[in-house]
């Protein structure tokens, strides 16, 4: 409250006695503590018709819109006083005057002027003393005067024959005082008149605040602040202090990059800020911060070298492979440029001369910003020199001036000539031994030197040398099948590999030696001259031709190599497939048909193998050089995997017709159509070993880089032990040959219910992309083969994906299956699940089958409830539904059940189903399934705002 008056006025002056008998008095209050204090008094209660009148000086009215007068007085009651009834009162009235200016000194009082606020009565006049006497009280009553618009006013007091003590006046007005909150600081602000309405008032955000939302107080009659909104945030460098009233600067060591309420952060790793009010740290002497790495991130620095770069080259590609850098710099956005160069003989003075290497050498998947830790060259000249430079950089690289980290190597790509050895036989073989032999060429293009056998046990190597045109190697597992190349050195250099060749050592007994001989094509002899054969033994297990072949363990997984990297790909067919001598398949009976010919399955009868069981698919003749060549392709794909879960390629035949690819047999077929026929025949931890086999393959593929495009259960085949393998690999480019492959508006073909969006909407194939597949295949897996989406159109199904519709889970699928689903179909393709994720997920469930006991049984758990459902009209009737359905048989059921309408079955479950009497399972099945399909159109239906 703001005083208006008596401001600075002594006890002698405020009020002035007018034509009256107000005297000013001398008087002790106990509110007073017995203190001597002037009152002006008046006390004529005898006498009748009074009118004593008391009158303040002029008041200015200052910023005031309501002004208050708060009177502090005593006042006798009537009754205390003998013999004055009739002429004493008990009040006394309070009056006032506006002016804009004090009137002249000589104005004459006139009462008539003065307009009345109130009559003032007294709520206590005695109070009783212990002693039992009787004490003038103090009243205090406060009245507001106005409303006051001049710039002042006189007060005055009127006296009709009461008997009075004025102790003191006071008026004053009331304002919002000013004050700070969230961050802003608001002025002294006055009320406004008419109290009903509030004065809003804009703060000021304080020092090293800045405004968000404009900050505003509402200023109530009371001089309260009411309804605080909007609010100022700390600038960048400060934080806030004392209850938002204040920001104070961050210390040294901290830092603040946004503005806001937030607190000063630490410096973090590798950088420091000396100053008060750090907006941001600097990074340490050696240490970087990224263009795009955020503030808060640790400054790091680029990487080390990457470590033992080795190097493997066979007839056509040469490997450089190499680990990762001991220090990462402290970042994860690592990537390998691989720089090469052309080192042939030297100048005079002694000096190696380099060259960069020509440019259409071809590095796959590319010569720079690689994200792996190997890379393919294609196309390299022989009997040459290169030295390939092996760099890692990280998102800091370019930041920094200093000499570039680099791990070198230097590969002789020299060959003398062709393969010289074309057949190796084995001649018998023990537990730890196989012995070989192969013949010599007889017209060798220049001498040879001798023979270097190399064997792989595992991961690393020995060696052992022969100068005669045959070996015993020793030291081998028994009952292990090896793969052997050979190849010769000639006084010019090194000859090509020649084919693979498959030798098992003995079965684990000391008696048996199995004297097995082994007949090979054969494309060159060695002739009468000291000659080297490098047998270069690999173990099955670690892969092919492509394996490399290290002196130290090697941990990582080849690459997959595109077919159509080759511009020949027959080249590819050569390199990846082996070629079969058609005498050797044995056609039993036609199975299929695929889209270039019969599938047929039958026997591969090797000489001195065990029959193997395959499948054959043929090119039917007539054929067409694209078709040979894609028919082919698939051949060349397969050919590089080596997976438990991936069909196997035995070979090729391409010399003769028919075009066959041979393959290994697979009992059950496809896995879609087997499921179809065992409907609800297999435990839920069987399918999840399905599952699981089918993760273990594309973890396998999706390690080597392989887009599979296509994974669906028809594309998975089943043996006879229920493992699943996957197949189909030639569609990986083009699609043509599923039947649910759909031409998209980029012209595409895709098998839609399969596909993840952004394959569909931009063509964007990965391995997320193929872990959505993973998820449908799931589904199908776990629905017995039903077709995903049920009868939905393509067209439905992309849209209803888009508006964040799920396949909901199949009858019998724990919950932790389908929310495994759910997560391969986040619309996110970085958020779903990678492969090996999803092999250790299934995994733990197997290890923890209690994991798999909760099952989503009923409709009615899933996620649309029934109250949901929209309110339908019925456009079929159920008789027209169960026809389509093919369950026509159970009209009578449904309508005994009192399911009459659409709308009744919608919410029916599974108990529902057999309640009515359908008993058979696989019905149960496809009458729910298709219940979920109804209910996803109307979902569907609903969303797009269409009225049936
Ligand atoms: O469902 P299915 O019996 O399994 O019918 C198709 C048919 O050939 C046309 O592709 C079957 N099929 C394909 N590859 C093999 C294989 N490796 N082993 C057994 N059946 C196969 C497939």
């Amino acid at each position: 409250c703001r005083p208006l008056w008596p401001l600075g006025c002594t006890s002698q002056c405020p009020l002035t006695s007018l034509a009256s008998r107000f005297s000013l008095w001398s008087r002790q209050l106990s509110e007073f503590q017995n203190r001597p204090i002037h009152t002006f008094q008046v006390c004529h209660v005898m006498e009748p018709n009074q009118n004593n009148w008391l009158r303040s000086g002029w008041i200015q009215r200052q910023a005031a819109q309501r002004v208050y007068v708060e009177m502090r007085f005593t006042l006798r009651d009537c009754n205390s006083i003998p013999w004055v009834s009739g002429t004493c009162k008990e009040t006394f009235n309070l009056f006032y005057l506006q002016t804009n200016e004090p009137l002249p000194a000589a104005t004459r009082f006139r009462p008539s002027d003065y307009s009345k606020v109130d009559t003032i009565a007294a709520d206590e006049s005695f109070t009783q003393t212990d002693l039992g006497d009787r004490v003038l009280r103090l009243n205090t009553e406060v009245r507001e005067v106005g409303p006051v618009t001049q710039n002042g006013f006189y007060l005055a007091f009127q006296d009709v024959g009461a008997c009075i003590a004025l102790v003191s006046v006071k008026v004053f007005y009331k304002r919002c005082p000013s004050t700070l909150r969230n961050l802003a600081s608001f002025p002294d602000t006055v009320p406004h008149m008419d109290s009903s309405s509030l004065v809003e008032v804009r703060g000021a955000c304080v020092e090293n605040a800045e405004e968000r939302d404009t900050p505003k107080l509402y200023c109530g009659a009371d001089g309260d602040w009411l309804v605080p909104l909007g609010h100022c945030i700390c600038s960048i460098g400060h934080e806030e202090m004392d209850a938002s009233r204040a920001a104070s600067s961050c210390n040294p060591g901290f830092f603040k990059a946004i503005a806001g309420n937030t607190k000063c952060s630490k410096c973090p790793l590798h950088s420091s800020s000396h100053d008060q009010a750090g907006t941001l740290c600097h990074c340490d002497k050696g240490f970087y911060r990224a263009l795009k790495d955020p503030t808060t991130m640790a400054c790091t620095r680029p990487p080390s070298a990457p470590r033992n770069l080795v190097s493997l080259i066979n007839d056509t590609a040469l490997f450089l492979r190499w680990m990762p850098p001991s220090d990462l710099g402290g970042r994860k956005d690592i990537t390998y440029n691989v720089l090469c160069q052309r080192c042939d003989g030297s100048d005079g003075d002694g000096m190696t001369q380099c060259e960069a290497c020509e440019p259409d050498l071809r590095f796959i998947p590319r010569a720079l910003g690689l994200t792996g830790t190997s890379v393919a060259i294609l196309d390299f000249a022989s009997h040459t020199n290169y030295t390939f430079h092996v760099e890692a950089m990280n998102g800091v690289s370019g930041l920094v001036l200093s000499a570039r980290l680099l791990t070198n190597v230097t590969v002789n790509t020299q060959q003398a000539g062709p393969a010289l050895v074309g057949i190796i036989n084995k001649d018998w073989s023990t537990q730890d031994s196989i012995a070989l032999s192969w013949s010599e060429m007889e017209q060798p293009p220049s001498e040879i030197v001798e023979y270097e056998v190399k064997y792989y046990e595992k991961l690393s190597y020995s060696s052992t040398r022969t100068k005669s045109t045959s070996v015993v190697v020793t030291g081998l597992r028994p009952s292990t099948v090896y793969v052997f190349h050979v190849r010769a050195r000639t006084a010019a250099g090194y000859t090509a590999y020649s084919s693979n060749f498959e030798f098992e050592t003995a079965a684990d007994d000391p008696d048996i030696a199995d004297q097995g001989q082994v007949l090979v094509m054969v494309t060159a002899s060695v002739g009468g001259f000291s000659l080297l054969v490098i047998l270069t033994l690999f173990l099955l297990i670690t892969g092919s031709v492509l394996t490399f072949c290290l002196p130290v363990p090697f941990s990582g997984i080849k690459t997959y190599v595109d077919p159509d990297t080759y511009e020949d790909p027959t080249q590819a067919v050569e390199e990846f497939a082996k070629e079969i001598v058609p005498s050797y398949i044995c056609i039993e009976r036609v199975i299929g048909a695929g889209e270039f010919g019969e599938v047929c399955s039958g026997y591969l009868r090797i000489p001195g193998r065990m029959d193997i069981s395959v499948a054959i698919k043929t090119l039917k003749g007539g054929y067409m050089d694209q078709h040979r060549r894609d028919f082919l392709r698939e051949a060349s794909i397969m050919g590089q995997f080596n997976n438990p879960n991936i069909i196997r390629l035995e070979g090729v035949v391409t010399n003769s017709r028919p075009v066959m690819i041979v393959v290994e047999y697979m009992e059950n077929g496809a896995l879609d159509s087997f499921l179809r026929t065992r409907d609800g025949q297999f435990t839920v931890l069987q399918l999840v070993g399905m599952l699981r086999g089918i993760a273990v393959g594309m973890t396998y593929l999706s390690d080597m880089g392989y887009v599979h495009r296509d994974l669906a259960a028809r594309n998975i085949l089943v043996d006879e032990n229920l493992v699943c393998k996957v197949s189909d690999f030639g569609m990986s480019r083009v699609l043509e040959d599923d039947s649910e492959a759909a031409y998209t508006t980029t012209g595409g073909k895709i098998p839609i219910r399969w596909t993840a969006p952004e394959a569909i909407a931009y063509g964007k194939f990965s391995s997320a992309s193929d872990i959505w597949s993973y998820g449908i295949v799931m589904w199908e897996v776990m629905s017995y083969g039903e077709r995903p989406y049920w009868e939905m159109s393509n067209q439905d199904v992309i849209l209803s994906i888009d508006e964040g519709y799920r396949l909901p889970a199949p009858m019998g699928c724990p919950v932790t299956l389908h929310q495994l689903m759910l997560h391969c179909w986040q619309k996110e393709w970085s958020q779903r699940p990678r492969f090996n994720e999803v092999l250790s997920f299934l995994d733990k469930l197997t290890i923890n089958p209690s994991s798999l006991l909760t099952l989503v049984n009923d409709v009615q758990s899933y996620s649309h409830s029934p109250e949901e459902l929209p309110d339908y009209p019925l456009f079929i009737s159920i008789g027209d539904w169960l026809d389509s359905i093919k369950m026509s048989q159970y009209k009578n059921n449904f309508l005994a059940g009192g399911y009459t309408t659409l709308d009744s079955i919608s919410t029916m479950s599974i108990e529902d189903i057999r309640r009515i009497g359908v008993c058979l399972i696989g019905h149960q099945r496809r009458i729910i399934s298709s219940i979920q399909s109804l209910r996803l159109q109307l979902h569907h239906i609903q969303q797009s705002g269409f009225q049936v």
